[in-house]
């Protein structure tokens, strides 16, 4: 028993891992150790020696069982130690850098201008981008043999569908659900389509922005303040603003607006060839024929429209020379243009 104890506890000295634990453990405690083994030939003794031996069997046993549970911690513990040690993570590491998103300049320029209008009062409508030749052409006052609606200029789908040449079929819709007497105050912003050839200043598809007011008593007075309004907030709050006569068969009068020159303040430059001022947008009372099309008794009721190239407004502010830099999705443009939703 002596022996077999001493070899036992000299033998776990080496043992350093779990699986030489137990190895040793069927060596030394299992049931072909020597100790089972004189246990199960206790019955061989007589009565005086059984206790005797059964004594030296029972100390052997604790003492190999005592070193062996202590050694069992300790291989447990160097196992922890050793895994930990494994799993360090520096915890002052810089993180991975995320490359940031940022909204387009052109939508930048789009959400501006609807806050703008927002803030005077003016509600939103989007509306389809495949109209009818009715709502696109007939319901605005313009001819038959009008050059808009030549095969040349607009997209057609079918004899009566086309690709909106502008986003007004929208105004005359909302005037639509709005007649015969409720007040319209509302923009439409969507992306319209001409038969242009793409250069530096057109585009085959681009984005407006029109605005029509409606009721009682609204006179060029009014179209001139919101313009006025809405050039300062863009362009600058000491924007000063000019209505040149011009031509829309949906309006009459009609009227084009500049701006003072935004590069040179009016001096004269290459932007505004030397005349200091810059056109910004299109508008006009709308025309009579156009308010009874849509609902509007026009003897009572009378309205001004404009519309606007989100495109141009955008180029103009950041001094941005080709329309096509807007749709190319060049990270050299975009990155200069940072600031997030
Ligand atoms: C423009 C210029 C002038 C316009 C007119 C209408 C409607 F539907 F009320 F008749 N909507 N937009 C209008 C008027 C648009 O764009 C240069």
């Amino acid at each position: 028993m002596e022996a077999a104890k001493r070899e036992g506890l000299d033998s776990l000295d080496a043992v350093t891992d779990a699986r030489a634990l137990d190895d040793w453990r069927v060596t030394y405690l299992g049931k072909k150790s020597p100790l089972t083994q004189v246990s199960r030939q206790m019955g061989g003794l007589s009565a005086e020696e059984r206790p005797v031996v059964g004594g030296w069997v029972n100390e052997a046993r604790a003492a190999l069982q005592e070193a062996f549970d202590a050694k069992h911690e300790a291989v447990e513990e160097a196992a922890l130690a050793a895994r930990l040690a494994a799993e360090t993570i520096d915890v002052t590491l810089p993180g991975r850098k995320r490359p940031r998103g940022a909204m387009h300049p052109l939508m930048q320029v789009i959400e501006e201008i609807e806050d703008v209008f927002l803030g005077m009062g003016f509600t939103i409508a989007e509306g389809p981008e495949v109209e009818t030749d009715t709502y696109n052409f007939e319901m605005l006052n313009i001819p038959k043999d009008h050059p808009a609606r030549d095969m040349q200029d607009t997209f057609y789908l079918t004899e009566e569908l086309l690709l909106r040449t502008h986003t007004s079929p929208m105004q005359v819709r909302t005037m639509e659900q709005m007649r015969p007497n409720a007040p319209v105050k509302v923009i439409v912003p969507g992306r319209v389509y001409r038969r242009d050839e793409d250069d530096a200043t057109h585009s085959h598809a681009f984005t407006q922005i029109e605005g029509l007011v409606v009721d009682e008593g609204i006179r060029m007075s009014d179209l001139k303040g919101i313009l006025e309004q809405f050039a300062r907030a863009i362009f600058g709050p000491d924007q000063a603003v000019r209505l040149r006569p011009s031509f829309f068969p949906f309006t009459e009068p009609s009227a084009e607006v500049d701006v003072r020159c935004i590069t040179c303040g009016g001096k004269g430059c290459r932007v505004c060839k030397d005349t200091g001022w810059i056109e910004i947008l299109g508008s006009g009372m709308v025309h009579p024929n156009v308010l009874d099309a849509a609902g509007y008794d026009s003897k009572r009721f009378s309205g001004f429209a404009f519309g606007m190239g989100p495109e141009r407004i955008a180029m103009l502010k950041y001094g941005i020379d080709d329309i096509r830099l807007l749709y190319q999705n060049d990270l050299r443009l975009l990155k200069q243009f940072t600031r997030v939703m």
